[in-house]
């Protein structure tokens, strides 16, 4: 069979704060795996590996131990801006040792409209590939393959399976299930502004594919996250997943993200009766001002009571919630006050947050229009760690460093290190990555860290003199 290696480029900076805590974050490039699941299907042998926070040159090596070759393309997927620096890295250690090989780069978060002037930036890549690329990936690579040598296939369709067998280390990782594509709300800076809203995918398929995902072992427990862009499940949809997990004997737990004007609060019991266990919600802000600049909510008054209600009944039922707030052009001191005020009163009512300074991401013309648009409101282009990634002096008042400042702040306040590792644990960090390893990372942190440590009993820290260290 015709090995490919479909490499999910890593990071060479962390996007938060550099602590060895955030370096653990094992996040999954679940959009590279559905390519890699459609090549299978059409007679390819493709394994799936991540850069992650490791340095090019070693998962180069660990490739070159799996087989890697130059008798077929490398696949190359970006997940983000940040992804860029370490991809060309990647390439040029791989083209030193196999001058033949040649590299197809994907990824529409960061090659968006731009595929022409992507590759003037990565000149060792062969093709740059824009949006989604099921239907095209196996053409990409020369046609289906069989046995008996070439064999087109039928494209396969924009939707996802994900086949985790032919993911490098798959045990380590939180699973994701695509439970829908598409959004359509058209936001402009937005890949997803123009790609229709698909229904949910069917409940029976959602469980065969959990049932040929989840492993049951001694790692930490599975907790599949449903990935949508747009998260609407509806009464129907929820009636008949439960009826195929009972039907299936199947136990999960799962998580989801949701809109506040999305998620209907009545669904809350039938949800968490299906193991819905963590909701993301994307609040935001709860400053009304705030809101509307953001273009959140025309009525924010009637969005922070729905927001409410869907609060106290994912409490009722049960369901943590993570509330995602996110600082914008703008803030000051009062309209976070605004929020606090509000997230104050409903404290019982989550779980969590996720706090951070807007980020104008995209090619220059892009994030430059996008910029104008929030200068409008006070915000001004701090600085740029890289192509592609701006980040913002909100206001007068709140520079760059003071919103990370508030933002940490704010998500100490909420945020217990106990409660911060079950949210993690639960979808993002490696499954063998245990509360004791993250004591003992938090023991070993000197920067500040975005969660409340204070009632935390710490091991002792390792310093150089510590007689392990130097063995
Ligand atoms: C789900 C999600 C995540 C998930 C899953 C990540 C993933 N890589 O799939 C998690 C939580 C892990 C995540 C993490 C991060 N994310 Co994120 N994430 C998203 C979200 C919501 C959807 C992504 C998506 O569309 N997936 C679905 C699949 C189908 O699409 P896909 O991955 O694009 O893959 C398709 C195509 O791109 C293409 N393709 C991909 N690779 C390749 C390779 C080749 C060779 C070819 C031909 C094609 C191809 O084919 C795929 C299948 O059709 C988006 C956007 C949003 N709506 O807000 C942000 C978004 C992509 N994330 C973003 C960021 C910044 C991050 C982080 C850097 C944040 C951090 N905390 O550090 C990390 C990076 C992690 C990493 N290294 O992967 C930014 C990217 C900004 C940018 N342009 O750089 C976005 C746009 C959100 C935002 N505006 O802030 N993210
Ligand atoms: S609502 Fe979110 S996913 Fe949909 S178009 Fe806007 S930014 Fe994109």
């Amino acid at each position: 069979m015709s090995r490919v290696f479909c490499i999910s480029a890593g990071q060479l900076q962390v996007k938060k704060a550099d602590t060895p805590i955030n370096r653990r974050h094992q996040y999954l490039n679940y959009g590279l795996l559905s390519l890699a699941t459609v090549l299978h299907r059409h007679g390819f042998d493709p394994v799936v590996l991540h850069g992650h926070f490791d340095r090019p040159e070693a998962l180069f090596l660990e490739a070159e131990r799996l087989g890697l070759n130059d008798s077929l393309p490398v696949l190359i997927s970006l997940p983000s801006f940040y992804a860029v620096e370490w991809a060309n890295l990647f390439m040029q250690q791989a083209k030193a040792r196999y001058p033949l090989i040649r590299f197809i780069v994907g990824g529409r978060w960061v090659v968006g409209d731009n595929p022409e002037r992507l590759k003037t930036l990565l000149l060792l890549a062969d093709r740059v590939i824009s949006g989604l690329a099921e239907s095209q990936i196996v053409e990409l690579l020369g046609g289906a393959r069989n046995a008996a040598g070439l064999l087109l296939g039928s494209p396969a369709p924009q939707s996802s399976t994900l086949d985790y067998r032919l993911l490098h280390q798959r045990e380590l990782y939180q699973p994701s299930i695509e439970v829908s594509r598409g959004c359509g709300m058209g936001c402009n800076f937005c890949q997803e502004r123009s790609e229709r809203l698909q229904p949910l995918k069917p409940a029976r398929q959602v469980v065969e594919e959990l049932t040929a995902t989840l492993l049951h072992d001694n790692l930490i427990e599975m907790t599949p996250y449903f990935e949508a862009s747009m998260f609407v499940p509806t009464r129907p949809w929820v009636d008949d997943f439960s009826k195929v997990l009972t039907e299936t004997g199947l136990k999960l737990r799962w998580r989801s993200e949701g809109r506040v004007d999305n998620i209907r609060p009545e669904l809350m019991p039938h949800l968490a009766a299906t193991g819905l266990t963590i909701l993301d919600l994307g609040l935001e802000s709860a400053s009304p001002q705030q809101l509307q600049r953001m273009q959140k909510s025309k009525k924010p008054q009637g969005y922070l009571d729905r927001a409410s209600r869907l609060l106290e009944a994912c409490a009722a039922n049960g369901i943590k919630v993570k509330v995602n707030l996110l600082l914008f052009a703008g803030e000051t001191d009062d309209t976070v006050a605004e929020t606090l005020h509000w997230l104050d009163a409903r404290r019982d009512q989550f779980y969590g947050v996720s706090v951070g300074p807007v980020i104008a991401y995209g090619w220059p013309e892009e994030s430059a229009s996008y910029l104008s648009e929030l200068a409008a409101f006070g915000a001004s282009l701090s600085h740029s760690p890289c192509l592609g990634v701006n980040h913002l002096d909100l206001s007068p008042q709140m520079n760059h460093e003071r919103a990370l400042a508030v933002s940490r702040e704010i998500s100490q306040r909420y945020m217990s290190a106990e409660r911060y590792y079950r949210l993690k644990s639960f979808s993002y960090f490696a499954r063998d990555y245990r509360y004791q390893n993250f004591l003992e990372d938090v023991a070993n942190t000197n920067v500040p860290l975005s969660f409340d440590t204070s009632r935390l009993t710490l091991p002792p820290r390792k310093d150089c003199h510590s007689p392990e260290l130097v063995v």
